[in-house]
């Protein structure tokens, strides 16, 4: 980065010290990951300087011979690799994604049937303080109280009671496989519209290690940087009838120019996940978080629902007389980076919170496996039974440090 440290030296060590950060701290956020450096070389290349709206030989600016290419190569990639009809790889993130489809199929004031924010759905699932909150009215199903898991049953007694014209499927704090074919069933029966936000799962779908929507939802969106370790960005995939619609409401409707670098950097992406070791990637993602799920219980932590069956896990911190808030403090101090996060039922607010959530894609990237995330699992434990020992905390942040030169990403 010799132009930019000469340019804008202050930026140049603002980004240095974000390299460092990433280099020796283990993310264990679990909607994070590192992209590779072919991702990260698209999304910084020269196509960042192209307008392109409109889409492949339709666009409303010249010059788009190479630009075309690449969307046309990004939409193809994505279809092979979820099955998919139809693909839109423009919006710029997974809310836009979504937004997108509510703009699609509903007017305001529409019901949608979504899963509560506070027991692990997503802001744009309509959250009071998000626009699809204040759009649309908002019906929530949540996880039940005794297995912590999502009650089939219970949410169609409420999908037949409410008639949402769309059910959303997907979850950013759901460490349990999600029953597409059960939503499928309950949206048939109340010929209800059914959308699957995917976006923490895309990995392990792409993969095969969870259930894939494309046989079921209308509508499935993502975002490209979770499990699916690709630039931030999101898409949308639908069957064939759907997909002039939901271009016209991406393009023009909702967003101006498509960003080309970022579409090229999908393309890379998909590429990569299209790959046979993407698929022992995602395996080892859900062992190692099974691993941090095991490690806990047996420190004497509540892990919810129990277990994981997907790349996070949720703990219970409040068993060990702290907060969410209090939890990830202490971890960040030893080099460890979670975020405080809802329990199903929580009793605190969400800037404070039960429990925390842990993620291996990011970790798994660097090559952690069973035995060394075991380690870290138990460091984990130890700082949080023991929130009063700075020396402790000192103690596994060289530790950390140690792990990272052993397991490096940007300094391989
Ligand atoms: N903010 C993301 C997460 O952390 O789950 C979801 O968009």
């Amino acid at each position: 980065m010799s132009f930019l440290k000469e340019i804008d030296p202050e930026i140049y060590e603002l980004i240095e010290g974000e390299t460092e950060r990433q280099e020796y701290q283990l993310e264990m956020i679990a909607s994070e990951n590192l992209a590779s450096r072919a991702v990260m070389e698209a999304e910084g290349s020269p196509l960042m300087n192209k307008y392109a709206e409109g889409y492949p030989k339709a666009r409303y600016y010249g010059g788009c011979e190479f630009v075309d290419e690449v969307e046309r190569i990004a939409i193809e990639r994505l279809k092979l690799l979820f099955g998919a009809e139809y693909a839109n790889v423009q919006p710029h993130s997974g809310t836009q994604a979504n937004m997108a489809v509510f703009f699609a199929i509903l007017n305001p004031g529409d019901t949608i049937l979504s899963m509560n924010l506070s027991h692990g759905g997503h802001l744009s699932h309509g959250a009071p303080v998000n626009f699809s909150g204040k759009f649309y009215k908002i019906v929530h199903y949540g996880v039940s109280r005794e297995t912590e898991r999502l009650d089939y049953e219970e949410i169609r007694k409420i999908a037949l009671s409410e008639r949402p014209k769309l059910i959303i499927a997907g979850a950013s704090a759901y460490p349990r496989t999600i029953d597409f074919e059960a939503f499928y069933q309950i949206a048939q029966e109340v010929r209800a519209f059914l959308m699957v936000d995917m976006a923490h799962i895309a990995g392990l779908v792409a993969a095969g290690i969870h259930p894939s929507p494309i046989p079921y939802a209308d509508f499935v969106t993502s975002t490209t940087h979770k499990t699916l370790r690709g630039p931030r960005g999101g898409f949308i995939l639908c069957k064939e009838k759907w997909g002039k619609l939901i271009d016209k409401v991406v393009f023009p409707g909702m967003q101006g120019g498509p960003h080309m670098n970022i579409i090229a950097a999908k393309a890379v992406c998909f590429q990569e996940a299209l790959l046979p070791e993407f698929k022992s990637y995602q395996q080892q993602i859900v062992k190692n978080a099974q691993v941090i799920a095991k490690v806990f219980k047996e420190e004497g932590f509540r892990v919810v629902s129990g277990g994981t069956d997907n790349h996070l896990v949720l703990i219970d911190v409040s068993s060990k007389g702290l907060t969410g808030a209090q939890a990830e403090i202490l971890l960040e101090e030893a080099g460890i980076t979670v975020n405080k996060n809802a329990i199903p039922f929580d009793p605190l607010p969400p800037k404070i919170t039960s429990g925390i959530r842990i993620g291996t894609p990011a970790i798994t990237t660097r090559g952690l496996k069973e035995k060394e995330v075991e380690e870290v699992a138990h460091w984990m434990c130890e700082i949080l039974k023991n929130p009063e020992n700075e020396a402790l905390r000192k103690d596994v942040r060289k530790k950390v440090r140690e792990l990272c030169e052993r397991f490096p990403f940007y300094k391989r």
